[in-house]
């Protein structure tokens, strides 16, 4: 039996567009997801998060559910739109009273919160009347939106996360165009990256000077990053992965542990790269009190040109590919989720490893881990063996990690229950309890007890 260092914290995730519903109750302004849902053809089977899992409503019981499982952490999202209607200016009461009700419930049940400011739901008005992230001018804004968030909730909040994922808003919302705003481009992402970064620093020093020391919380944001394993032991392929790993990890991390962009983008990028003023910098050094990380997946990167990359692949996801001479590809052998993400948990530990060596040994926090795979319900209960194993897996990668060293400090698991995936619409099943969205029932499933277990054994709960 592994047994994880005392105070790992255990936990489950979600994200406000993803559960919450209520798209349009109570005084709550649009979205970008809202919009972008709205659009046809962008959306498998045209599914938006309008109802969804309809946590708005069901918050209680969605907090019963976690009480009993017995689990510790739940981290969730803000929807700024549900707080701030057009992003800047008036705010909402009933959105505060929302969350504030929310994190009362999770009190109540000793569940200790960690609370996401952005998980991708941007004020709609903020997209038509500025640009959205495009403008410079919106870290001013997301600075504003946080004052709020820490006035109103600060008090019952220990753990912030500024940003989910900027890599995804740059390149998926800026570069493919999969997720919204939808925009195509390869200038784009690295400019909206760039305000995401100053937009962070901003929150995060509005917190440490107002905030922190009578709240007493830690905050910091989250990056994801897959795998990147060489293909070959070849020279080339070594660096190809090294690369690959700056222009997908090193792009957010670097500016905040490091001070600036990775050489290797300056190199490649030249002036599609902005420069950080010296203000931005200083804000930026320093400005996370742990290293957020998603990770799913693990691919092979090789080293070719842009002229011999096979263009059919489907692994566009590795950032913009022709920046980096990088092919990405995957083992025959590996087994793949119903999203075609490779199970591979070594990846895990190789990266879990790879951070610990770059940034000096920063406190980790895997904020999120799952797998899509298709469910059973039998008699009311959700069957998902290959699930369970997942989870069993790389939560045993991540025991590996700590044992050779890494300061990894707690694992999240996506998701609580099944959700609405974005650009997949519902058709995908990825977490602890399977939702009915007709009845809006969530059943349990093997997986939650497989987790559950893992965290009582670990004296959680
Ligand atoms: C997370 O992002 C999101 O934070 C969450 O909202 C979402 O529900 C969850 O993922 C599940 O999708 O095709 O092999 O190149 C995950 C970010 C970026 C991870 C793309 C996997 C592609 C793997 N993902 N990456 S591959």
């Amino acid at each position: 039996m592994k047994q994880f260092p005392e105070g790992f914290t255990w936990g489950t995730a979600t994200a406000s567009y993803q559960i919450e519903g209520g798209w349009n109750a109570e005084g709550k302004g649009p979205s970008i997801w809202d919009a972008f849902t709205q659009t046809p053809g962008k959306i498998t089977e045209g599914g938006t998060g309008e109802v969804t899992c309809d946590h708005y409503h069901l918050m209680e019981a969605d907090v019963k559910l976690m009480a009993d499982m017995g689990l510790k952490a739940y981290r969730f999202s803000l929807s700024w739109s549900r707080i701030m209607p057009t992003g800047r200016g008036g705010v909402n009461p009933a959105g505060i009273a929302f969350y504030s009700r929310l994190l009362d419930e999770l009190a109540k049940h000793d569940i200790t919160p960690w609370v996401t400011l952005y998980h991708w739901d941007l004020p709609l008005a903020l997209q038509l009347e500025l640009d959205g992230w495009l403008n410079p001018v919106m870290a001013d804004h997301f600075r504003d939106y946080a004052r709020v968030c820490f006035e109103n909730f600060g008090d019952r909040v220990q753990h912030w996360i500024t940003f989910n994922e900027p890599w995804v808003i740059a390149i998926m919302g800026h570069n493919n165009g999969i997720m919204a705003p939808g925009r195509q481009s390869v200038t784009e992402p690295y400019l909206v990256a760039h305000q995401l970064l100053r937009s962070h620093g901003q929150a995060v020093d509005l917190y440490r000077r107002e905030f922190q020391s009578a709240q007493g919380g830690q905050i910091g944001i989250t990056n994801n990053c897959d795998w990147r394993e060489p293909k070959t032991d070849s020279p080339a392929d070594q660096a190809a992965a090294q690369r690959a790993l700056e222009f997908f990890l090193g792009w957010f991390a670097d500016p905040i542990y490091l001070g600036d962009y990775p050489a290797v983008m300056r190199e490649r990028l030249g002036d599609r790269l902005p420069e950080f003023s010296h203000e931005d910098r200083r804000l930026l050094l320093g400005s996370s009190d742990f290293f957020g990380l998603n990770h799913y997946s693990t691919l092979y990167a090789e080293e070719k040109s842009a002229a011999e990359m096979d263009q059919q692949s489907p692994y566009g996801n590795g950032g913009i590919s022709e920046d980096q001479d990088v092919q990405l590809s995957m083992d025959p052998s590996w087994q793949v989720t119903s999203m075609q993400w490779s199970v591979v948990p070594w990846g895990c530990a190789k990266l879990l490893q790879w951070i610990d060596q770059r940034y000096g040994h920063p406190p980790i926090v895997i904020t999120e881990n799952g797998c899509a795979l298709e469910d059973e319900l039998i008699d009311g209960e959700v069957h998902d063996p290959a699930r369970a194993k997942f989870i069993t897996g790389y939560v045993s990668a991540c025991h590996d990690a700590i044992q050779q060293g890494v300061d990894l400090r707690g694992y999240f698991v996506w998701t609580l229950m099944d959700n609405f995936e974005w650009a997949c619409g519902f058709t995908k099943r990825f977490g602890l309890h399977y939702t009915d969205y007709e009845t809006r029932k969530r059943y349990p499933k093997d997986s939650a007890r497989v987790f559950a277990e893992i965290a009582t054994r670990n004296g959680v709960g």
